[in-house]
């Protein structure tokens, strides 16, 4: 009999999905990747206290400076990198890593093992938006490695298409401070007690709701979008009751906030490819592609307009994308504008 008390855990939890995965496959989990999401939550949990303490950093004037004793304080970003990359190199789940702060891989080499799994990350999405205390976040999403196990990773294992991604997911450091993962089995959200130091089930399979109410977008670049966003935008936001009209705006203008938002509450965030180049802002491993993965096990989609982020092979580590994702029918819905100007 279980203590509902407690509550469930992210390991308990983690172990309960890999039982009913080896009961659907017959498979026995090995209990790494169990212990390697571990890890992503211990390195979440340093991380948040570390942002929780920035605004009072900042009061006594030590942020990203050097401070009073003369110490050099890392920036947030640069933190928050150095914690994962250390926690999953020791982890010895991992094989090669890449990161927003760093324009190379990261390879795991001796002493630490190069394990099974290959992540690529976003250690700090948002960051320019801590003085202003506005959520950020960090993004992850995990490959199977093809490589022999044990040997070296390589670019190979990171480049490639979301839909095959083994796990994906993201911390929000808000309010509250959230992970939420799937492994292509539902959505869930655990929310830390930082009174215990444990993420806690709050948010079981989470589905993105069928209305969506909101659009997300900085309307601020709308001189450089191309006429089908112009056409999309103008419609969402005109006034009528249809399941794509009367839209209210909502930007944060940090990508885990604004996603997490419209994951919970419905509602289509769009960062669209720039008319004069045809390209985007966000990048496809460590942004678009984790969060496309959590939007389809939650019922929606991501798209570049022109065709799904899932689908789209990876050509060299920080690719940038247009990204619009949310609810299915309203990012299908824009991928239509777009052929439609096309066809005209
Ligand atoms: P803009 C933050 O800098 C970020 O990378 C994302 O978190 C966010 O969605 C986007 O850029 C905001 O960009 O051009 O609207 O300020």
């Amino acid at each position: 009999m279980e203590n509902s008390q407690i509550g469930t855990t992210l390991t308990h939890h983690v172990l309960l999905q890999q039982r009913q995965h080896a009961k659907r496959t017959g498979e026995q989990p090995a209990g790494d990747f169990s212990e390697l999401l571990n890890q992503i939550a211990v390195a979440g949990k340093i991380i948040s206290a570390e942002v929780n303490m920035a605004g009072l950093a900042d009061i006594l004037g030590v942020a990203g400076r050097t401070n009073v004793q003369g110490e050099e304080v890392m920036k947030l970003d640069d933190f928050a990198n150095n914690t994962i990359v250390e926690i999953l190199r020791r982890s010895g789940h991992v094989c090669i890593m890449t990161s927003e702060e760093v324009d190379d891989p990261i390879e795991v080499r001796e002493p630490h093992f190069p394990g099974k799994y290959a992540i690529a990350f976003d250690p700090l999405d948002g960051s320019s938006n801590i003085d202003v205390n506005v959520s950020i976040g960090t993004i992850f999403s995990i490959h199977r490695r093809r490589g022999e196990y044990g040997s070296p990773g390589s670019e190979a294992d990171l480049l490639r298409p979301g839909a095959e991604l083994a796990a994906a997911g993201y911390v929000i450091y808000g309010s509250s401070t959230m992970l939420v993962y799937t492994t292509g089995h539902g959505v869930h959200g655990f929310t830390l007690d930082p009174s215990v130091g444990e993420f806690l089930l709050s948010h079981e399979n989470i589905r993105i709701p069928e209305k969506c109410g909101t659009y997300s977008t900085n309307e601020g670049n709308s001189s450089t979008w191309t006429a089908s966003t112009r056409h999309y935008v103008d419609a969402v936001k005109s006034p009528g009751d249809g399941p794509l009209e009367g839209m209210r705006s909502r930007y944060i203008g940090s990508l885990v906030a604004d996603f997490h938002r419209n994951l919970i509450k419905g509602g289509v965030f769009l960062y669209p490819a720039d008319a004069a180049t045809g390209k985007g802002k966000l990048r496809l491993l460590y942004e678009a592609a984790p969060l496309a993965f959590v939007a389809k096990h939650a019922g929606g989609y991501a798209s570049t307009g022109y065709e799904s982020i899932l689908d789209m092979k990876p050509s060299e580590l920080h690719q940038r994308v247009p990204l619009i994702i949310g609810n299915r029918d309203a990012v299908e819905a824009y991928e239509r504008s777009v052929a439609d100007e096309k066809s005209t």
